[in-house]
């Protein structure tokens, strides 16, 4: 295995398999038996909700005793702890949503829930907090007063911002953004959705994304531009890396297992980042993706290697397609370089610029038969990948 950070939660390997048409085809696994055994796979870190690790509704003991097998497996293993997050969408009590229920009591129990799940990722030294909203959302759009639903959303998201600075916890949260299902439409759908709404938070600093590549892919979205915008925005603080077959249901399949080349130039922006240069992603490599209800332990354990050795493929055939001076020179002749340069001139006035007639005295004709090569380019990056 690289040297690449993986990360996997722990309800990727240990999801048993049910689903809304059939019952469970895998035992439960252990959690901590699962931590051990990615470190044995060459994991680097792991994740959890607070219910992979303890039922809902566990006394004070019960939940206790989960966290702390899971902290001795980390600690036995030397896996990091990089991310938790909060179960809001199992308990039928969460069936109208956490932060956005209708129903007050059901939003202060979630709060009340997700806080304590901020107290635990800082006792396990995580730096990310998930919020995932799955039942944040409805079926009908007359279901809720959809302005005091964004509200209560920002409400609920800003309070556990505040919460984590009053605490002095070093974590940032990460939003996910999902378009539907469970619910038929959720709220903050994608990744722009989520940007908007992070700008009107007064703690929205601490707030940025996590976004899953088959939740994007979900919204016929790209997920490598999606990512692109987080960057630019400064908010790209977690991944959920997985694989998707365009806008069906949730498949969470392998990572490169969906839209082969769309993950090709997910892992090319990763390891590489930016043409021209530009903000980098420096967080862990995680997976959220589920093992085939197909499958039995074995084969569990594959597609846990499957993502890894998916990635760490990528990343070596993304190295050489950068280092080619054949795709060099394809990215010069498109002008890849040149979209790196400002278009007004640094210090150039609007007077200047208004002034500047050669503007208008482009040769309209020659610049319109450009042929920018781009065919060129993308066969170059499919010879890498698979030539
Ligand atoms: C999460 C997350 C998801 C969902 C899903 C639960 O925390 O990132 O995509 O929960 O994996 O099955
Ligand atoms: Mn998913
Ligand atoms: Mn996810
Ligand atoms: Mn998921």
């Amino acid at each position: 295995m690289s040297d690449i950070k993986y990360s996997f939660g722990l309800w990727t390997v240990g999801w048993p398999a049910n689903d809304p048409f059939g019952s469970a085809t895998r035992p439960d696994l252990d959690p901590a038996e699962s931590v051990r055994k990615l470190a044995d796979l060459g994991a680097w870190g792991f994740t959890y909700h607070d219910n992979d690790v303890f039922p809902f509704g566990a006394s004070e003991s019960e939940r206790q005793a989960g966290i702390d097998a899971v902290k001795k497996a980390a600690q036995e293993s030397g896996l990091v702890c990089e991310m938790v997050t909060t179960n809001t969408f199992s308990h039928p009590i969460f069936k109208d949503g956490a932060f956005t229920s209708n129903n007050r009591d059901v939003r202060r129990f979630g709060l009340k829930k997700v806080l304590r799940s901020v107290d635990n990722a800082a006792e396990m030294g995580a730096s990310t907090f998930v919020m995932w909203g799955g039942r944040e959302g409805t079926e009908y759009d007359n279901s809720k007063d959809l302005h005091a639903a964004h509200a209560r959303y920002a409400e609920g998201i800003d309070t556990v911002a505040a919460y984590i600075k009053s605490k002095g916890y070093d974590l940032r949260i990460g939003l996910e953004p999902k378009p539907n299902e469970p619910r038929g439409d959720i709220f903050l759908p994608t990744i722009g959705h989520a940007i908007a709404l992070i700008d009107t938070l007064d703690n929205g600093d601490i707030v940025g994304l996590n976004p899953e590549t088959g939740h994007e892919q979900m919204a016929g979205l790209n997920y490598t531009h999606g990512l692109a915008l987080a960057l630019y925005c400064g908010k790209l603080f977690h991944i959920d890396l997985n694989g998707q077959h365009g806008p069906k249901y949730d498949q969470d399949l392998v990572f490169g297992h969906g839209d082969l080349l769309n993950a090709f130039f997910t892992v090319d922006l990763l390891e590489n980042g930016f043409p021209n240069g530009g903000p980098r992603y420096e967080g862990p490599r995680h997976f959220d993706y589920k093992p085939s209800r197909t499958e039995y332990l074995d084969g569990v354990w594959e597609s846990a290697k499957a993502n890894m050795e998916t990635y760490d493929m990528l990343a070596a055939k993304a190295a050489a397609y950068r280092q080619d001076p054949e795709v060099q020179a394809a990215f010069e002749h498109a002008g890849i370089f040149e979209l790196g340069q400002s278009t007004l001139a640094e210090g150039e006035s609007f007077d200047a610029f208004m002034a500047d007639t050669s503007v208008e005295g482009i040769d309209v004709d020659a610049a319109a038969e450009r042929d920018y090569g781009l065919v060129k380019l993308h066969q170059l990056a499919l010879k890498h990948l698979i030539g």
